[in-house]
């Protein structure tokens, strides 16, 4: 458990925030949420820029002031202060779950980014239509890949019988996918996995909102 109670900063439909949110339910840590709200720009905002100057979330307060930005960080903090532990002691089983991780947050996520999002739409003119395009060859780029890797282990979660940091990067990337309507029926491995990371207890409630 936390020694002192923590602050995270983020926004329902931010999946980087989602990693953190599920790994603070898993671990049961204690803590307070501020909800900066990206639709309407509070992250560009003086206020919390002053606090992390990437404007981005998920950002976590210490009760002693510091703070820790990007959420595989973040989880890796959260590892030194709660169990279960999300990235194995094994040096060699760290380096799989992190590579699998990162294949997540690094390949995929951030070319699908809201900045990236309004920036094609914006400044360079894409379309609507294209831009949803854009959204589900980075998804469907990085899940085939994914998905042939999970198959080879064939373990209860991404890489194997514990469940990882991988698989806390892999629920909000499919929560992502299923709200941009992308096709997933190539991916079985990952969409079982998806639904055993969900249905464990206490998930639910740090879910993103239900589509309208
Ligand atoms: N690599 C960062 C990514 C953080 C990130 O991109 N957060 C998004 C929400 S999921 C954000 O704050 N976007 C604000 C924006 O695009 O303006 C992490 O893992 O924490």
């Amino acid at each position: 458990m936390a020694e002192a109670r923590l602050t995270l900063y983020d926004y329902p439909l931010s999946s980087a925030s989602y990693r953190v949110r599920l790994a603070l339910a898993i671990k049961g840590v204690d803590h307070d949420r501020i909800t900066v709200n990206l639709r309407d720009g509070a992250q560009n905002e003086a206020s919390f820029k002053d606090k992390n100057p990437a404007g981005l979330v998920p950002l976590l307060l210490l009760a002693n002031g510091r703070t820790i930005s990007q959420s595989l960080a973040i989880l890796r903090y959260l590892d030194s202060i709660a169990t279960p532990r999300l990235f194995p002691l094994d040096s060699l089983e760290d380096a799989r779950v992190s590579a699998m991780a990162l294949s997540i947050a690094c390949d995929i996520h951030p070319l699908n980014n809201l900045r990236i999002l309004k920036y094609l739409t914006g400044p360079l003119g894409v379309s609507e239509t294209a831009k949803n395009g854009w959204y589900a060859h980075w998804i469907t780029t990085g899940f085939t890949a994914l998905e042939a890797e999970v198959s080879a282990i064939g373990g209860s979660f991404c890489a194997g019988e514990s469940l990882s940091a991988a698989d806390l990067c892999l629920v909000p990337q499919m929560f992502n996918a299923r709200r941009f309507n992308v096709d997933l029926t190539p991916y079985p491995a990952l969409i079982a996995i998806d639904a055993r990371v969900r249905a464990l207890p206490a998930i639910e409630v740090v879910a993103p909102p239900k589509p309208a």
